[in-house]
């Protein structure tokens, strides 16, 4: 939880972007954000910027969306390289130095549970190229940082129709590969977190048009760190719930065990809802500090996203659920 005031990053924006990817958001930026990048452009290639295109990226096609709070973007850089993705390590910039280890392709998931299509499936089972689609979304972390990612994906409920979910069912439940060969963090002494890290979702949580898929992000595939290849991307819940690099998907009708619960019950709950009203015990939720800005913003109930999400709670008590 240690938050650095200013990154190296700031300066080198345009440097670090394959160039692919940067031509193609150039129609993203804007303002401050799009002088800083001019600026940076003469910039030289940092060793973490090495490992983060390691792997070459591949450009991808998607519909643009209206899912776009217009503002101004955190820069790719910034994106990809202050991560929290603890199977590589817990710093900030640990997992842009050390997810190069990660063989994203190929990718099997294993679908079990409350499910009529069971089984092995490979990632271009699970993932229709061919539907992609381009949200931009807030992303808050618990620890009171945020940004705004212009993610490409599908909606979860697209994979939970092709996978047949019983009627019984109720909750998903998901996993992160966790491979010590790959994964400097898994293999370390001292675990923050038991693995495989594991996160779950409510069956109508899972089932609403904001909760995605995302296997791509400015335009291209998803780097190692941002949890490649395919990635959950909840918005209106804090950030820990968009579990990355999934290798399982399970359907149940009990409420799944949840890493950061299992490892701090009182201060991570199962819903973690973005909620400025309730405080995490040791710091406050109110504000956060948008990443790339100065100063800080009001942290907005489910994260701004209340008119599609609040419904699924109607009648719960949020600070008991929390
Ligand atoms: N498997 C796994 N998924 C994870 C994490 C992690 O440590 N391991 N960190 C979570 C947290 S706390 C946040 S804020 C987001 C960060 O996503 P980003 O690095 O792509 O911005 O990933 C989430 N998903
Ligand atoms: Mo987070």
């Amino acid at each position: 939880m240690l938050i650095k005031s200013r990154a190296k990053w700031e300066e080198r924006e345009s440097a670090i972007t394959p160039e692919k990817v940067y031509l193609n958001r150039r129609s993203f930026m804007s303002g401050a954000v799009g002088a800083a990048s001019a600026i940076a452009a003469g910039g030289v290639l940092a060793d973490a910027a090495v490992a983060s295109t390691e792997r070459t990226l591949k450009e991808l096609q998607a519909k643009t969306t209206s899912f776009d709070p217009g503002e101004a973007l955190t820069p790719f850089a910034a994106v990809t390289q202050y991560n929290n993705f603890y199977e590589f390590g817990t710093g900030k910039s640990d997992p842009a130095e050390n997810a190069w280890r990660l063989q994203p392709k190929p990718w099997m998931v294993k679908v079990d549970g409350m499910v009529d299509r069971p089984g092995m499936y490979d990632f271009d089972d699970l993932i229709d190229m061919n539907a992609l689609e381009q949200r931009i979304y807030r992303l808050r972390c618990v620890e009171a940082w945020s940004m705004v990612i212009p993610w490409i994906g599908i909606p979860l409920s697209n994979i939970l129709r092709k996978i047949e979910p019983q009627s019984g069912a109720k909750y998903v439940a998901f996993e992160t590969l966790a491979d010590k060969k790959q994964m400097n963090g898994v293999k370390s002494f001292f675990n923050v977190l038991d693995w495989p890290y594991r996160e779950g979702l409510r069956m109508d949580e899972a089932m609403n048009d904001l909760a995605f898929m995302a296997v791509g992000l400015y335009g291209a595939e998803l780097p190692n760190q941002n949890g490649a290849p395919m990635r959950l991307v909840v918005p209106w819940k804090y950030g820990f719930k968009s579990i990355k690099s999934i290798v399982r998907i399970s359907l149940t009708d009990k409420m799944p065990e949840t890493s950061w619960n299992l490892s701090a019950p009182q201060e991570y709950g199962f819903y973690s809802n973005v909620n400025p009203e309730v405080d995490h015990p040791r710091w406050s939720q109110k504000q956060e500090r948008r990443i790339g800005e100065f100063g800080r913003r009001e942290t907005l109930m489910f994260n701004g996203y209340g008119d599609m999400v609040a419904d699924l709670y109607a009648g719960m008590d949020l600070r008991k659920n929390f």
